[in-house]
């Protein structure tokens, strides 16, 4: 027998929720994927990022990490320059002791990571703080930009959101090798638990895509099934577990480079500290159907104060998906764009530029939509 770890490894493997992205005749993606979605509450989307790409991916973000601040509000890369975050109003690099759980038993994110993941000590010569998340992510690399225009992963959203979908946040979590941190277990969603109407897309999903192989020990771990039983109580799973935070049934997700993974928000989840030799990068970008975010009350980031989701908001956010299409396009000319309807007609004016990088993307994230 094995430990949890490899345990985790081999179910992971044995569950049917892993091919790659195909499509009927009729051009809708395979319902065999979306079953399995809907079933498991993720899918492993194989070699969706093809290697010219994944390689536009690392060199766009190796130029950000770069251009980092140096650790947690600092103003100045490593070089003395300027970090990349100081141009913008809300992009920000939340940064961890090494191997520790930064956010598990605190307050953050309305508390929903209610427990403290087992930390460990840092090996000898770890740097004090590193990277954990990088937000406001599609601002500060084109490559994160153009993926978030992606033909195929647009099709998906419309198949599991409706073709009226509407943006999330986006982020791209850092794992390094032997020091990353852990995010402690919870579930994403926040605003529909008590919805009578909640289901298991209520809260939408996200994609994750993988910029390196991740293993047992980096990736991120999920409990099948679990984005559609409600709310999980997780002190009490953790309780009834011993007090450990490996909860039984969960899986690992294994993906190789250039694979994109959907994941309901609804899912519990966490990931350890990387005790791993091997860095993960993961790009994250959510989608939710209208019906769950219009009229619905959310956050300001701006005026830092609670607001109603209105079309114009919307719509002002929306404006990303149309313009990373755009710059994806003129990316990758000979793909086929996707076109998403509730843009299309505005398509002329969210032409990717040196001007739109300034009067559409700048601060985008302002808008973001949580839910
Ligand atoms: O990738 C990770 O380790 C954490 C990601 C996560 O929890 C999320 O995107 O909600």
């Amino acid at each position: 027998m094995g430990d949890y770890f490899s345990n985790g490894e081999a179910h992971a493997y044995a569950l049917p929720n892993r091919g790659p992205l195909e499509f009927t005749e009729g051009g809708d993606v395979h319902p065999d994927i979306l079953d399995a979605y809907w079933r498991y509450g993720f899918y492993v989307l194989e070699g969706v990022v093809d290697t010219r790409e994944v390689e536009r991916l690392l060199a766009d973000f190796e130029s950000a990490m770069a251009r980092a601040p140096t650790h947690e509000g600092a103003e100045l890369d490593a070089q003395g320059r300027p970090a990349i975050d100081q141009e913008f109003e809300r992009a920000t690099f939340q940064f961890a002791r090494p191997l520790s759980d930064p956010m598990g038993a605190t307050d953050t994110a309305g508390g929903r990571y209610p427990v403290k993941m087992t930390e460990f000590e840092a090996p000898p010569n770890a740097p004090e703080q590193v990277v954990l998340q990088i937000s406001g992510s599609l601002q500060m690399m084109d490559a994160n930009l153009t993926l978030y225009g992606h033909p195929g992963l647009l099709r998906v959203a419309e198949a599991i959101n409706g073709p009226d979908f509407v943006p999330f946040t986006d982020a791209v979590w850092v794992k390094p090798a032997r020091y990353g941190a852990a995010v402690s277990w919870h579930q994403d969603g926040m605003t529909h638990w008590d919805n009578p109407g909640l289901d298991a897309g209520t809260h939408g999903f996200n994609f994750m895509a993988q910029l390196y192989p991740t293993n047992p020990m980096n990736a991120l771990w999920i409990v099948p099934e679990s984005h559609d039983v409600g709310k999980a109580d997780i002190k009490r799973l953790i309780a009834e577990n011993g007090g450990s935070d490996l909860l039984p049934g969960a899986v690992p997700l294994l993906c190789a480079a250039g694979d994109v993974a959907v994941c309901s928000r609804q899912m519990l989840h966490c990931s350890f500290p990387n005790r791993s030799a091997h860095p993960r990068v993961t790009y994250v970008f959510g989608f939710h159907r209208r019906a769950s975010v219009e009229g619905v009350r959310g956050l300001d980031f701006r005026a830092k104060e609670p607001i109603v989701y209105d079309h114009e908001r919307i719509h002002g956010r929306s404006r990303i998906i149309q313009l990373a299409i755009d710059a994806r396009q003129q990316s990758y000319p000979d793909e086929t764009p996707y076109v998403y309807q509730p843009l299309a007609e505005e398509a002329d004016s969210l032409r990717w530029s040196l001007r739109t990088r300034e009067t559409v993307l700048k601060d985008y994230n302002q808008l973001d939509l949580i839910i």
